[in-house]
């Protein structure tokens, strides 16, 4: 196996025995095989959308697909292998369909991702070692193609989410293929590469923006609002991942029986929404961001739901291993997964809350309040005080810290940052990064929070639109004019196609930490520098020189 797409991968240089993740080399290299043949499926729905024949089935397929293979989204054997093996239909169909209508479907075609099947588990691993990231000789190109890949799978997340609650982009599946196949193209220079990571940032905005769209038309505008930390002495559930869908069904059938329900890491904002606000048995949030799962699901008591990533193996003595759930893309061998919706039906959840009755009650591991909610629409409620602040001086200058958060010491680094900036400069944080300060006293400027939550990681998209107000606001021609610093974590491919958004409106000098990505070539970081200003961190004594002079 080889990869290197996530922030924590071995060495800084790339995971090659077992993910630190946990992945192992058989699913890390049927992953590889997955991507391959959707590469052929998406070489031939390309074609056909150039005759103007779409296809759900495909466009979900790869969806799906891509999502899977996000880090620790999905770390289940046999889901890859059925997944593979239903690939080989999917394009048989289409080749069938370009055949029917007089086209030979192989012509000019040289990759045997178009051609190459096996149902024999032996032949796929063997072939799934020669279709992987090394692939790619020339280190340019190949950073380029797995920037490229990565920022799509990111794309994928958010697209998923949004098509769960009935939100569908035909361009944005059209992209998604456009990409894969620009990635398995020999005659494409870096540059046209360059230019397709570009395209996958703008594409990043449009999906993060009908994501928004179906979360707030669904549930309502975030709203600012004080999330209780603390447990109650009833049986509960804790969901984690992203998906609000899931969310909604959970809270429904939860209701009336009994069970308590509580967000984890990445659905803590769901907290937010008036629409989960109402349910009387939705507590509030427990515990911190993914990697502190080990201990906090120990202590939760009762089943645990993963919508998305991100997933941590158990070790081998953890006692909560039997009471963890797995739906949508995410998975996990010995976990038990609750199948899709059908026929736009809710998922059926019973089996969990038959579970938790079982279920000893939380065990309180912290009390008190978090408070978040601020999305567009309530930072727009709050923009004469948030003006007014920032032209009395009483607000200096935003800090956007948003993105991923992860177990590598160096994070502290975010803690201490954030502990140190100034008492006139505001944080604008999405996405579970903010779990490295959003717990410290760090007050408020004028009844303004210094920590100002949006979400989730898509919804950093808030915080675009949040940037654009201001510049308008402000009379500014140019974002980068503005107030605000950009100081981002990252871990996993999500984090990627929000960068990768924020470059294509242009905005400069985003700093990336705690380290830059181990896909980009030399090359490839010195045309992030040079074009965008890309930096990475120093010590929190240099950087707070930097961002503050
Ligand atoms: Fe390694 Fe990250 Fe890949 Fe997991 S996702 S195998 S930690 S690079
Ligand atoms: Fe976090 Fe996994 Fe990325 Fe959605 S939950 S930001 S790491």
């Amino acid at each position: 196996m080889f990869c290197y797409q996530c922030q924590e991968t071995a060495k800084g240089k790339g995971c090659t025995f077992i993910g630190v993740c946990g992945k192992t080399n058989d699913v890390a290299i049927l992953q590889d095989l997955l991507i391959y043949i959707m590469r052929g499926i998406s070489k031939l729905s390309v074609r056909l959308r150039e005759k103007g024949i779409e296809s759900a089935e495909v466009d979900k397929f790869i969806v799906d697909g891509l999502f899977m293979t996000i880090t620790n989204a999905n770390f289940d054997k046999q889901r890859f292998v059925k997944k593979i093996k239903e690939a080989f239909d999917v394009r048989e169909k289409l080749l069938e369909k370009l055949t029917a209508m007089g086209e030979d479907p192989l012509k000019g075609e040289k990759c045997d991702c178009l051609t190459w099947k096996s149902n024999n588990l032996q032949e796929m691993e063997e072939k799934a070692t020669h279709v992987g990231v090394l692939r790619t000789k020339n280190e340019d190109i190949r950073s380029l193609r797995e920037l490229i890949i990565y920022g799509v799978k990111g794309i994928s997340a958010y697209a998923e989410h949004a098509a769960n609650l009935g939100y569908k982009d035909n361009g944005i599946y059209a992209f998604m293929q456009e990409a894969l196949v620009a990635t398995e193209n020999d005659t494409l220079s870096a540059d046209d590469l360059v230019a397709m990571v570009l395209k996958c940032g703008s594409m990043g905005v449009r999906v993060m923006a009908l994501l928004d769209k179906a979360n707030t038309t669904a549930y309502g505008n975030p709203e600012m609002t004080r999330v209780n930390i603390g447990v109650r002495n009833n049986p509960a559930i804790l969901i984690s991942g992203h998906d609000l869908r899931d969310m909604k069904d959970l809270l429904e059938q939860t209701e009336g029986t009994g069970v308590d329900v509580y967000t984890h890491s990445e659905m803590l904002p769901a907290n937010y929404y008036p629409a989960f606000k109402k349910y009387k048995h939705f507590v509030g949030n427990y515990g911190n961001s993914w990697w502190m799962q080990t201990s906090e699901f120990e202590a939760f008591n009762g089943p645990v739901l993963f919508t998305t990533n991100c997933i941590v193996p158990p070790k081998p003595n953890a006692t909560y291993a039997d009471r963890v759930y797995t739906t949508g893309s995410s998975g996990f061998e010995g976990f038990p997964h609750i199948p899709d919706r059908k026929d736009g039906k809710p998922k059926d959840f019973s089996r969990i809350i038959e579970h938790a009755k079982k279920c000893a009650p939380p065990t309180e591991i912290e009390k008190g309040e978090i408070i978040g909610g601020f999305a567009h629409e309530q930072v727009f409620a709050l923009a004469d005080k948030v003006v007014d602040a920032v032209k009395s001086g009483a607000i200096r200058k935003f800090f956007v810290m948003a993105g991923c958060d992860g177990r590598m010491k160096n994070r502290g680094y975010y803690t201490e940052f954030a502990e140190r900036l100034p008492k006139d400069t505001v944080i604008l944080t999405a996405g579970c990064a903010k779990y490295r300060y959003n717990k410290l006293p760090l007050g408020d400027i004028g009844g303004i929070p210094r920590v100002l939550d949006a979400g989730q990681c898509n919804d950093s998209y808030s915080l675009v639109v949040i940037a654009m107000k201001l510049k308008e606001i402000f009379g500014l021609n140019d974002v980068n004019e503005l107030p605000i610093a950009y100081n981002i974590a990252w871990y996993e491919q999500k984090a990627v196609i929000v960068l990768l958004a924020l470059l294509s409106l242009g905005v400069k000098n985003i700093h990336l930490g705690p380290t830059l990505p181990a896909f980009l070539s030399p090359n490839v970081a010195k045309i992030l520098v040079e074009a965008f200003g890309i930096a990475g961190i120093g010590t929190v004594d240099e950087d707070m020189k930097l961002f503050l002079n």
